[in-house]
């Protein structure tokens, strides 16, 4: 055994020294071979640097691929709030929003968008309107008159000299209030613009052979869907806004008989008030409002009570 290992050894020192022999006779001087290997490991380097800076440009760029531009991370406050009419939403310095009074209205051509307002001063459009109304309650310079606090829409159009309401019209009213308000009701029925709880009501009273039913159906209806903002079984001034103001024009008679139905002048008109201005049998008067409302914002309402 120790024989083969000292020949294997031995063959092995032979295989050296013809290995060595070969290289001086095939390859470079040794510094020609140095120069070889560094430039050779030099380049490795390189290539290794290059594939490390490689790496990191990729993920440079796929990390500002995937990042949102520094604004649009940030939620607009004005997002989902809501400004009463001639307001705006504007975010504070704080990042939080707030309504300001609009710093312009857009500019109306159209006449049909004029207001007359309370003040019989005809306005270009209720945005004009409500934003001198804003300003004013703001203390702003820009506010014209300390009445225009109080300013409201009187009526959709220009202003216009309305004929006085007679006495025979005056009596007459409150039958072409009740009818016209059960033909509204029954427009909205067939439009399935009711709810549930209203349709029931109205197809009730298309069924009944009484027709003091309609009218009774009508009014509660009627004084329900105004008693709005806020919803506290009595009808301000400001919630008979959606029937007086598009009626005004029309119904030259409307202002002096709402005016009427506020029989003790509290500027609240409760149902028993609404009944009797509409002369509707008052046995058969029952709150049967539907309490199931849209939801309400608690916000918009104060500013647009204002
Ligand atoms: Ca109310
Ligand atoms: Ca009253």
């Amino acid at each position: 055994m120790a024989v083969l290992l000292i020949a294997d050894a031995n063959s092995q020192k032979i295989k050296k020294k013809r290995i060595r022999h070969e290289r001086k006779k095939e390859i470079p001087p040794t510094v020609e071979v140095e120069t070889v290997e560094s430039q050779q490991s030099h380049l490795e380097e390189q290539a290794r640097a290059r594939d490390v800076l490689e790496a990191k440009l990729k993920a440079i760029e796929a990390s500002e691929a995937e990042a949102v531009p520094e604004d649009e991370n940030i939620p607009d406050p004005c997002e989902n709030k809501r400004c009463g009419p001639g307001r705006e939403c504007v975010p504070g310095l704080d990042g939080k929003a707030r309504c300001a009074c609009m710093k312009a209205c857009p500019s109306e051509a159209d006449f049909r968008r004029r207001v007359c307002s309370n003040y019989n001063e005809t306005w270009e459009s209720d945005c004009e309107l409500y934003r001198s109304r804003c300003l004013c309650l703001e203390d702003q310079e820009e506010c014209k008159s300390h009445l225009n606090k109080h300013l409201h829409i009187e009526y959709y159009g220009e202003c216009r000299q309305m004929p006085a309401c007679t006495e025979e019209e005056m009596s007459d009213f409150p039958r072409r209030m009740r009818d016209w308000l059960f033909n509204v009701m029954r427009e909205l029925a067939d439009r399935k613009e009711l709810s549930t709880h209203y349709l029931q009501m109205e197809r009730e009273a298309e069924r009944s052979t009484n027709d003091s039913q309609r009218s009774v159906t009508a009014a509660i209806w009627k004084w329900c869907d105004l008693d709005g903002h806020p919803h506290d079984k009595q009808v301000s001034r400001h919630e008979l806004f959606p029937i007086r103001a598009p009626l005004m024009a029309l119904e030259h008679c409307i202002a002096p008989f709402l005016d009427s139905c506020d029989a003790d002048n509290d500027h609240r008109i409760t149902l028993n008030e609404w009944g009797t201005c509409l002369e509707v049998p008052m046995h058969e008067l029952d709150n049967k409002c539907d309490d199931v409302r849209d939801g309400v914002d608690e916000e918009l309402e104060a500013e647009e009570s204002l």
